[in-house]
């Protein structure tokens, strides 16, 4: 536990939650080392099947601590990229657990790419990202480039990235950039709902669905058929795979044991 971050486990549903909403979230190093640790020993942890990624007040995170930047002994930016950064993004797309942006408020610069890192995004209406980079004289960075014409397409993503006019809930949804949006006041709810229906699933399955998505993106046709029969051969081999069998035939919910 750090000051700016907390962490929580209720059942099998981890929530990480920025917690310093004062500066709307931005992020330090301590809080980018806590970061990264607790996406470490989630990935760890057998009994955690979903993670929540949220913000406290009215922010999500609003990316960079711009504060710190004034430090005079500030690590240059591509080291705090390569050093910091990166690895969080990484830490997020190699968990097996689905992870959740349960996006609260404003997600601005890497605030907005963590967001973007995520398996799923879960908007309250009063959401918006802010490609904040440019404001500033920086490049999109922490997967930005990356993610976003995966998630919108290239022409829009082009839009966004250059122009860097705010995508406030509505328009997140309308182009793909979030999966839905929902009152303010459910949000927590909703993004709970949504990891107790993914901590339910297989989580062996759920795994190789989510990182042979990830693949997807860097082969071919021929390869992912291949990629994707590899997998089946595994999935149909696990425990689950005869749980999931027998309650269908008892019509019952299956009980995934992760075996
Ligand atoms: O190491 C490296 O630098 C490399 C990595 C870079 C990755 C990055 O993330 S670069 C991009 C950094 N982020 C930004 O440039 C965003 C800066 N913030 C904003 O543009 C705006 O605050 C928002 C669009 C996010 C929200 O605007 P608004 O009008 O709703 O709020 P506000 O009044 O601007 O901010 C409220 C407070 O939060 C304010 O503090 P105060 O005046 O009440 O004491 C503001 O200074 C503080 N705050 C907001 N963003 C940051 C911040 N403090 C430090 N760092 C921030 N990024």
């Amino acid at each position: 536990m750090t000051d700016g971050l907390r962490v929580e486990a209720d059942g099998a549903v981890a929530t990480i939650t920025f917690d310093r909403p004062d500066a709307l979230n931005a992020l330090t190093i301590p809080i980018k080392v806590a970061l990264l640790d607790a996406l470490r020993s989630i990935g760890e942890d057998r009994s955690i099947r979903a993670v929540i990624l949220t913000g406290a007040g009215r922010a999500f995170c609003a990316g960079q601590d711009l504060a710190e930047r004034d430090d005079p002994d500030a690590p240059p930016l591509d080291v705090e990229l390569r050093e910091r950064y990166n690895p969080i993004v990484r830490a997020i797309r190699a968990l097996d657990q689905p992870v959740i942006a349960a996006v609260n408020g404003v997600a601005a610069g890497a605030g907005a790419s963590l967001a973007f890192a995520c398996d799923l995004r879960i908007a309250s209406a009063d959401a918006r990202f802010v490609l904040a980079f440019g404001r500033i004289g920086l490049v999109p960075d922490s997967g930005a480039t990356w993610f976003l014409p995966r998630l919108v397409g290239a022409a829009r993503a082009a839009e966004i990235a250059l122009v860097g006019d705010p995508i406030d809930a509505d328009e997140a949804l309308r182009i793909g950039l979030v999966d839905r949006v929902v009152p303010p006041d459910t949000l927590m709810a909703e993004a709970r709902a949504m990891a107790d229906r993914l901590a339910a699933g297989a989580p062996r399955a759920l795994a190789m669905t989510k990182h042979a998505l990830q693949r997807s993106w860097s082969i071919d046709l021929d390869a992912a058929l291949e990629d994707e029969a590899r997998l089946q051969g595994e999935a149909g081999a696990t425990s689950d795979h005869a749980e999931g069998l027998a309650a269908f035939r008892e019509k019952r919910p299956p009980r995934f044991t992760g075996e």
